[in-house]
C-alpha cells in the first residue's frame, strides 16, 4: 500500500522541515499538530492540522490533542481485513500510513536541575506513546501496515524505500523501526517511574529535579543486544553482549572491527580494560593485558617505544594477549606486535601500511576505537537475586591531597614513578603492587587475597623477567595494613611508595618506611577493583 498520508507530530524537529518536504513531493499529505504544523506552514507546506481533521480543538493545554478515534482508528485498522476498511470508509476515517513522532524532552527537563515538579509532569508525553504504540502495533504484514518513525535519523531510509518501492516501505523496514518504537517507549515509561520513585519529600511539588535521591528505587534500564556471542567465559555457557544506549562512550560504544575473528566474551571484557587503561595516559601508552589485569604497561617517545617497554614487564603472560595503544598504530608498531601471538589490538586509528601488516595475521582483532571522554554511567555486578550498581570509579587523583608522610622527600623523578605505578594500580584487581619505573611497569601482582603475597608475586614476576627493582618505585591499591608488605617490597629494592594511607596502623607503617630509609607518599583514595 501506497503512503498517502503521514501525520506528524514532534518535540525535536531536527529535519522534520526537509522530511515533509520530501513527503509532499512524493504526495504524501501532511497531518499535523499545533506547533509542529506551524512550522511546516512556515517553510510553505500544505498541511492540514490535526484538529480540524478530527473537528476537535486541542484542549487542555494540549494535553488532548491527538487523542482521537479519528487519529487512532485511521492507525489501528488492519490493512489486510476488509471489515476494517469498510468500518474506515463507513465512519470517513482516513488511514494514517506514516506515523512521525517524537516525545515531550522528558529525560532532558529532568536533568536540568531547576527544573521542578511540574515541569516533569507536564513533560510526560501521553498522547505521543498512544500514537507510537497503536502505529507500531499495526506495521502489519508483507501485505502492508503502518511506518512509524521516532528518530529523525531514520528519516532518509524511508525515503529510500519508498523511492525503491513506488512509494511504499518494505515489512523488513516497518518490523525494525515498530521495534524501535517499543524499545523506545518502554525506557520513556521506565525514566518516568525512575523519576516518580527518586522523589523524597512529603510534599513532591515543592522539590525541584535536583533535590531529588540520587539512587532512585526503581532502575529502569533500556539495553539493546549488540550480538550474540559464540559463547560466555567458557564453552558450556551461552552469552551476548547488550549496549547501554545511555552511555553512548566507552569502547563499546563506538569501536570497528577492521579484521580478524569473531569476538569472545573473554575478549570483549580484557579490551575494555585495556582500553579504561590506555586513555588515561596523556602521552604515547601501551597496554598489554592478560586475563582482564595489566600484565605489561608503559609510555615513551612513540607507540614503538611503549610497546618495546611494557613487552618487557611480562613477555610469558603477554602471550596471546590484548593490547591497546592511545595513539595511531604504524608500519613499524604494527610489524612489531605482529611478532607475538595476540588475540586483540586496539587504537583510535590506524595507518593504511600498518593495516597491511596486520592483514597477514588474519585471526588478530583489529578494533578501531575513537579515545572518547566519557564514562559508563554505572558499574553493575550481578549477584544471587539482584545487582549491585555503583558509579564508575572515574575520580582522577588530586594533587594537592598527596602527602609525602616519609622523613625522606621523593625527587622528581620518583614522583613521577610513583604517579605511574598508581595510575596502573587502578586498573589491577586487588590486591594490586605494582612496581614501576621509567615508564614501564617493573612487576606486577594482581587478585591475591593478601597484600603481602601480591607484594611478594610482583618481585617474583619482575625477577623472572631479568628486570632490576633497584631504585624502583611501588604503588598499593590500597592501604599497608602491617609493615610485612612494606618490607618485602624495600627488600626487592623500590625506593619509593605510594598507598593511599588510612590504616590503623599507618603511623608503624610510617615509621617502618622511615626506619628503612624510603618515600612514602599517601593519595588519601584508594582503588580496590574486583
Ligand atoms: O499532551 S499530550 O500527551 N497529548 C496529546 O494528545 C498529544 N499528541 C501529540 N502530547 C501529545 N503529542 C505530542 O506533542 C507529541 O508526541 C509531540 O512530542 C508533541 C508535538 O507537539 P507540537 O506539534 O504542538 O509541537
Amino acid at each position: 500500500m501506497k503512503i498517502q498520508t503521514a501525520l506528524i507530530s514532534v518535540s525535536d524537529k531536527t529535519g522534520v522541515i526537509d522530511f515533509a518536504r520530501a513527503l509532499h513531493a512524493r504526495n504524501v499529505r501532511l497531518l499535523s499538530t499545533g506547533g509542529t504544523a506551524r512550522q511546516l506552514a512556515q517553510a510553505g507546506l500544505p498541511v492540514t492540522e490535526v484538529a480540524d481533521h478530527t473537528g476537535s480543538p486541542e484542549i487542555l493545554d494540549g494535553r488532548v490533542k491527538t487523542l482521537h478515534p479519528r487519529i487512532h482508528a485511521g492507525l489501528l485498522a488492519r490493512r489486510d481485513t476488509t471489515e476494517h476498511m469498510d468500518t474506515l470508509a463507513q465512519h470517513g476515517i482516513d488511514r494514517i500510513d506514516l506515523l512521525v513522532v517524537n516525545l515531550y524532552p522528558f529525560r532532558e527537563t529532568i536533568a536540568r536541575p531547576d527544573c521542578t515538579f511540574d515541569d516533569a509532569i507536564e513533560n510526560i508525553d501521553i498522547g505521543g506513546p498512544a500514537m507510537l504504540r497503536a502505529a507500531a502495533k499495526n506495521h502489519g504484514n508483507k501485505a502492508g501496515g503502518v511506518t512509524v518513525v521516532i528518530d529523525p535519523a531514520d528519516y532518509t531510509r524511508v525515503l529510500q524505500e519508498m523511492d525503491q518501492h513506488h512509494g511504499q516501505t518494505s515489512f523488513a523496514l516497518r518490523l525494525s523501526l515498530a521495534t524501535k518504537v517499543y524499545a523506545h517507549t518502554a525506557a520513556y515509561d521506565g525514566a518516568i517511574a525512575s523519576y516518580l520513585s527518586s522523589l523524597t519529600a512529603q510534599e513532591p511539588d515543592a522539590q525541584t529535579c535536583a533535590e531529588r535521591e540520587s539512587w532512585p528505587r526503581t532502575l529502569t534500564m533500556q539495553v539493546q543486544r549488540e550480538q550474540t556471542l559464540r559463547y560466555g567465559e567458557n564453552p558450556q555457557q551461552s552469552a551476548a553482549f547488550y549496549r547501554d544506549p545511555v552511555s553512548g562512550s566507552g569502547l563499546l560504544a563506538n569501536f570497528r572491527q577492521l579484521q580478524g575473528k569473531e569476538l569472545s566474551y573473554n575478549n570483549i571484557a580484557d579490551a575494555d580494560a585495556a582500553w579504561e587503561c590506555v586513555r588515561s595516559f596523556e602521552g604515547p601508552a601501551c597496554v598489554i593485558i592478560k586475563h582482564a589485569n595489566p600484565c605489561g604497561v608503559a609510555t615513551g617517545e612513540t607507540i614503538y617505544e611503549a610497546y618495546q617497554k611494557a613487552l618487557r614487564t611480562d613477555p610469558t603472560s603477554a602471550f596471546g594477549g590484548i593490547i591497546a595503544f592511545n595513539r595511531p598504530v604504524d608500519a613499524s608498531t604494527a610489524e612489531a606486535v605482529s611478532g607475538q601471538f595476540l588475540e586483540v589490538l586496539l587504537a583510535p586509528a590506524y595507518e593504511g601500511s600498518a593495516l597491511s601488516v596486520l592483514g597477514h595475521k588474519k585471526n588478530v582483532r583489529v578494533l578501531e576505537v575513537p579515545l572518547g571522554t566519557a564514562q559508563n554511567t554505572f558499574d553493575i555486578k550481578r549477584v544471587g537475586g539482584g545487582w549491585l550498581v555503583q558509579t564508575p570509579d572515574s575520580e582522577t587523583l588530586d594533587m594537592s591531597a598527596l602527602k609525602v608522610v616519609s622523613d625522606l622527600k621523593p625527587t622528581q623523578e620518583q614522583m613521577q614513578d610513583m604517579l605511574f605505578a598508581w595510575k596502573v594500580a587502578k586498573f589491577v584487581k586487588s590486591n594490586a603492587i605494582v612496581y614501576a619505573g621509567q615508564g614501564m611497569t617493573l612487576g606486577v601482582g594482581a587478585g591475591q587475597m593478601s597484600r603481602v603475597d601480591s607484594a611478594r608475586i610482583a618481585s617474583i614476576k619482575a625477577q623472572n623477567a631479568g628486570l632490576s627493582l633497584q631504585g624502583s618505585a611501588v604503588a598499593s591499591d590500597a592501604f599497608f595494613p602491617f609493615r610485612d608488605g612494606l618490607d618485602v617490597v624495600v627488600d626487592a629494592g623500590a625506593k619509593c611508595v605510594i598507598q593511599p594511607g588510612g590504616s590503623m596502623r599507618d603511623e608503624e607503617v610510617i615509621s617502618a618506611a622511615n626506619e628503612r630509609g624510603v618515600v612514602m607518599v599517601l593519595t588519601g583514595m584508594r582503588h580496590f577493583r574486583h
